[in-house]
């Protein structure tokens, strides 16, 4: 009985220990993040967006995204779903996913590569003595190019010291033109010297361009722009022709052939008509403003039709009174606002381009 009673004891306090283990000491919760999406490796090109998600275990609070300092963003900045938005630069950058409760933190990592749509085979920069207000020396000479084979020039432009810049070639071969914008956004594109147009409408345009026998400033394909806060383009040559090819680049700045640019790209600002005035369609999207100063008939002269210049007459109150083309009159009194755009949406250098408004 005596020896009942101490096994009994000693069973009783066996339990009474493992009970209390078990209420004491739970199993830490463990922490735990795995990005699910996407599945495989991302390549972006730059400003490219990706789409992660992510699930989360035992987490305590959101799931938190970093691309180690590289300067991208999430949106939103935390949860399961977010969308990565890499720094607008090439290169490869690792994107975080990361939870955490009182007993540990934990990370899942993806690799995104970013890559540059359109790589500069060369540099070029415009200084004050090489191109810069200088039309006449070549910013690169004797460039040579294989058959249907293309060179991309970075031009950096960092103190214009006039209000156009104009890349230039002295060969009607294929000029496309890119913002600096980190997208590298096509601006414009050229195939001749007759004109340029948004996009890749020059390239497709040619055709439309070969039969005019005039007289041009550029002296092969070419693109102006405003040089106003340009500090760096991307120029990109193509041969399109079987054999190779040798031209010159020109890239300068220079005054537009408007005098009035840019007050007159608004009504408020617009140049006097008095008897006569003249401009040029020089830049995409232009728009010249002259003012009535003196009544009488209006005649609309364009010295080519390629940029398929228009003059809308509008009155005080901005109603369209009449559209002329070339050569076309109307009647118009003093206050009256001629609009002169292309209506192809093209433009060119000012020997293309240009045109004259004269009260008869
Ligand atoms: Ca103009
Ligand atoms: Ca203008």
């Amino acid at each position: 009985m005596r020896r009942m009673l101490v096994v009994s004891s000693l069973v009783f306090l066996t339990l009474i220990s493992c009970v209390g283990k078990i209420t004491v000491e739970p199993l830490p919760k463990v922490a735990k993040v795995s990005i699910t999406l996407p599945v495989s490796a991302v390549s972006l090109k730059v400003g490219e967006t990706q789409r992660f998600t992510a699930d989360a275990t035992n987490a305590e609070g959101d799931i938190s995204w970093s691309d180690a300092g590289a300067g991208g963003s999430f949106n939103p900045a935390t949860g399961s779903d977010v969308v990565y938005t890499p720094p607008l630069a090439a290169g490869t950058y690792t994107v975080t996913a990361k939870v955490s409760n009182s007993n540990n933190e934990a990370t899942d990592q993806e690799q995104v590569t970013v890559i540059d749509p359109l790589p500069a085979d060369e540099t070029l920069g415009i200084t004050a003595n090489e191109g810069n207000g200088d039309p006449n020396t070549p910013l690169k000479a004797a460039i040579t190019l294989a058959g249907n084979t293309s060179r991309v020039f970075q031009i950096d432009i960092p103190n214009a010291t006039k209000a156009a810049l104009v890349v230039e070639l002295d060969q009607p071969l294929n000029l496309s033109l890119y913002s600096n914008d980190g997208f590298k956004t096509l601006f414009a594109s050229s195939s001749s010297a007759n004109f340029f147009a948004p996009g890749e409408a020059g390239l497709a345009s040619k055709l439309a361009s070969q039969g005019i026998g005039i007289s041009v400033a550029c002296r092969g394909s070419c693109v102006y722009q405003s040089a106003t806060g340009v500090t760096r383009v991307f120029a990109k040559v193509s041969n399109q022709n079987a054999s190779q090819v040798t031209f010159n680049l020109f890239a300068y700045v220079d005054d537009f052939g408007d005098t009035a640019e840019p007050a007159n790209d608004a009504a408020a600002t617009a140049s006097d008509l008095g008897a006569g005035n003249a401009g040029a369609l020089e830049t995409l999207n232009d728009v010249d403003f002259y003012k009535v100063t003196q009544a009488g008939t209006l005649r609309f002269i364009a010295t080519t039709t390629v940029v398929s210049p228009r003059a809308q007459i509008l009155d005080a109150s901005n109603n369209l009174l009449a559209t002329l083309e070339t050569g076309q009159i109307a009647d118009v009194t003093v206050g009256t606002i001629v609009k002169v755009f292309s209506s192809n949406a093209r433009a060119a250098a000012s020997s293309v381009s240009r045109y004259s408004l004269t009260i008869e």
